[in-house]
């Protein structure tokens, strides 16, 4: 009789929390389970509304009658959000219970930390630091790096590029592009940015595979490409994607720098509402960020045979197009290339990413970076979707940094030891 008691009253205090109408005090990450066209109307609705926002998929528009939706809940409009998910008969479950706390453990120790040590490539590092560090690291390597400014940001901050070059002169290097961070909240970009070049120049001559690549091609880096977007989640909002430009039509901040570019710009798959996640922007390469890259590329296109943008999150290898459902005409070969990588990821840190044309694998989407570079010329051309499927989404913890980043590698070399066959220039 005692226990039954006890039972009952455990069992009580286990469903309180639980109960819909009592709200946390924290903000979280919630997971809705779509299932009718109903329910997704529903969803969109309330991703646009009560200062949410949508972590998965990027915008209202791509929720479909099957989708799992990501949403971002603030503290004080969880009451209202699971009410509404309850009448509805959405189900859902909490996948971060504690934004707030996750956070502040990212931005923790950043400005103490001794900027040499093995560790710093295991944190997220603030704007400022990553200047540093670029010049930094090209003092400690001047035989292997150069640092070059392509242009500038909307707020004029600088767009530095590394070159990473081996010790081997030979004539006429081919190149690989790499850029990181077109998206503010993706941190685990510009830490991956980091960490390759400190692979690089670490292990160029002590490992085959990036000895062969730094001999064999010049790697230009971009660690940051949307720099005022990226100091913008440090100091104001984590949450944030675009970059920062002010629109002439409308009070709302930011163009989506992977919208922005050349390929069929603005179509399906983007907006032109400035107050959107994916808003295109007011033309192709309006804004000064897609405008340096591309000019860059274009000013470069004939060296440059890999190009390698990184995203995050979903665990994604992807290819051309994005744009269209149409297969480029090396299809078949891309899809090898990611088939291989993803095979080294699953085989080496058991580990499952999804690979194939970003159209048929995430969505279609217009505007690309990828896409672009394919469309002028690249045709090894791909977007990385690093860590995780959504257990921690955007806020990876710095723990995972350096897993996330070795797999990432892997898949890389993988790819660009294959395009370094493949385009071997012929005597
Ligand atoms: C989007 C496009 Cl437009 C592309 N060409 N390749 C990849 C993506 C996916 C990323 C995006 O911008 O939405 C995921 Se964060
Ligand atoms: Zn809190
Ligand atoms: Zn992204």
């Amino acid at each position: 009789m005692k226990a039954l008691l006890i039972w009952a009253v455990l069992l009580n205090f286990y469903k309180l929390p639980k109960t819909g109408d009592c709200a946390s005090t924290h903000d979280q990450v919630l997971s809705i389970q779509v299932t009718t066209h109903q329910q997704a109307d529903i969803v969109k609705n309330i991703s646009s509304q009560y200062e949410t926002v949508l972590w998965s998929p990027t915008s209202p528009e791509y929720i479909g009658a099957h989708t799992e939706v990501h949403l971002f809940v603030p503290a004080n409009k969880l009451g209202t959000v699971t009410d509404l998910l309850q009448t509805h008969h959405l189900t859902h479950q909490v996948l971060l219970d504690n934004t707030e706390e996750l956070i502040e453990m990212q931005t923790r120790n950043e400005s103490s930390d001794p900027r040499s040590s093995a560790s710093y490539y295991e944190r997220y590092h603030s704007l400022e630091d990553i200047y540093y560090w670029i010049n930094k690291t090209a003092q400690d390597y001047p035989d292997m790096v150069k640092v070059t400014l392509i242009g500038s940001s909307y707020e004029k901050r600088p767009l530095y590029v590394l070159k990473l070059s081996g010790r081997q002169e030979r004539a006429e290097k081919r190149a690989i592009w790499i850029d990181c961070g077109i998206h503010a909240r993706e941190w685990i970009s510009p830490a991956f940015c980091l960490w390759f070049v400190q692979y690089s120049l670490n292990f160029y001559n002590l490992n085959n595979d990036i000895t062969e690549m730094l001999n064999s091609m010049d790697i230009y880096v971009l660690p940051v490409m949307n720099p005022d977007g990226y100091k913008y989640t440090w100091t104001t909002n984590r949450m944030w994607r675009k970059n920062r430009s002010m629109s002439k039509e409308s009070n709302c901040v930011g163009t989506d720098l992977n919208r922005n570019f050349d390929a069929n710009w603005c179509t399906k798959g983007a907006s032109n509402r400035p107050c959107d996640e994916i808003y295109c922007g007011q033309f192709p390469e309006s804004e000064p960020e897609a405008e340096a890259v591309a000019n860059f590329l274009r000013s470069h296109k004939d060296s440059v045979k890999l190009y390698l943008s990184i995203h995050s999150y979903g665990q994604m290898l992807l290819f051309p197009y994005s744009c269209s459902n149409e297969e480029v005409p090396n299809h078949a070969e891309l899809f090898e290339l990611v088939q291989e990588a993803a095979m080294k990821v699953r085989r080496y840190y058991r580990n499952n990413y999804k690979y194939g044309a970003s159209a048929k694998t995430i969505y279609l989407a217009p505007g690309g970076s990828d896409d672009w570079a394919y469309n002028l010329g690249i045709h090894y051309s791909f977007t990385f979707e690093l860590e995780d499927r959504g257990r921690y989404g955007f806020l990876l913890p710095p723990s995972l940094i350096s897993k996330a980043c070795n797999e990432a590698l892997l898949a890389l070399k993988s790819i660009a030891l294959r395009v370094i066959q493949k385009t071997q220039p012929q005597p």
